[in-house]
């Protein structure tokens, strides 16, 4: 398959379907609005929402049905990228190849910009149920995987960890526990959230998110290749941040050569889960090999 076709008319489904979602309606709280805006539309990869609506096809199901969640997790991942920007944490200047949300607005607004996003993932959530008729429960327990990915027992504990072992030196299993909650887990429910609400069986379900947890950590490997081996232009961010802050990472940890493949190794481990869902989960196979050439 042609995976960079593929990609684009995912990424252009899911921003027409954004656009819908968040209007540059103008109103009396107009800047918070606009500075959503801003760093929604900053040219991410649409990596979660596209792994979304490629479990919802491995199992057969209608991406369009999953459109609306996917746009939800795609709203929670740029709120953690503006906080994860701001001052009191990576105090970054640049994301996506444009100054990051508070250095474009300021700090207030960055902070209320990343609030709003994160809020209005649930409310578009909470919004689909109609298109769940008969389906709430699949629903909720979505809402509820969403939740749990993202907040303390995800994402946000994930962060704090990460944050408190700045500088300090840690082991290889306190490393993967960081990575599989701050990355891992919105990248892991991506892929069950598709599989759930794409009709998807137990056991598919199983296996997606058996799929989704060794490429979750692929992905954070390969991102901290990127920041020893990347290019600015590239990656639309200043590489090298993690060495100076001695953040623990996978090169720091392991050397380059051998967290390549250990990559290699665990993206192959995921391919191979895929295989009792044959050609439909080509998507999610293609998108997984990517992980190991990607630039950006
Ligand atoms: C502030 C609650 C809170 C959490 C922040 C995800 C995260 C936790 C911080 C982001 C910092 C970072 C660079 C983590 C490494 C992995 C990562 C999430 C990279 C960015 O994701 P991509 O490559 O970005 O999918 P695009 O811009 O393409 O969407």
């Amino acid at each position: 398959m042609d995976l960079k076709a593929y990609l684009a008319e995912r990424r252009a489904l899911v921003n027409r379907a954004l656009e819908g979602y968040l209007p540059r309606v103008r109103g009396p709280a107009f800047r918070v609005v606009e500075a959503m805006h801003y760093s929604l539309f900053a040219g991410g990869k649409r990596l979660r929402p596209i792994l979304c609506l490629a479990a919802a096809e491995a199992v057969g199901g209608d991406p369009a049905e999953v459109l609306p969640a996917a746009c939800a997790l795609e709203m929670i991942h740029t709120y953690s990228l503006i906080h994860d920007d701001l001052p009191a944490m990576d105090d970054d200047d640049l994301r996506r190849g444009r100054p990051t949300c508070h250095k474009q607005f300021d700090e207030a607004t960055a902070i209320l910009a990343g609030d709003g996003l994160l809020t209005e993932a649930f409310r578009i959530l909470a919004d689909a149920a109609p298109r769940f008729e008969g389906r709430e429960a699949l629903l909720l327990e979505v809402i509820q995987l969403i939740g749990a990915a993202a907040g303390y027992q995800g994402m946000v504990g994930g962060q704090m960890l990460d944050l408190l072992a700045e500088g300090r030196q840690i082991t290889f299993k306190e490393l993967e526990t960081i990575h599989r909650l701050k990355t891992g887990a919105l990248l892991t429910a991506s892929v069950r959230t598709g599989a759930l609400l794409g009709g998807g069986t137990r056991a598919e379900v199983t296996i997606l998110t058996a799929f989704g947890e060794k490429f979750g950590l692929t992905f954070q490997i390969t991102d901290d290749l990127l920041d020893v081996e990347g290019d600015a232009a590239e990656m639309g961010k200043t590489p090298g941040m993690d060495a100076r802050r001695r953040k623990a990472t996978y090169p720091a940890l392991l050397g380059q050569e051998k967290s390549r493949e250990w990559a290699r190794q665990l993206i192959q481990e995921g391919i191979e889960l895929l295989a009792p869902l044959g050609a439909k989960a080509e998507p999610l196979r293609e998108i997984g090999r990517y992980l190991l050439s990607r630039r950006s």
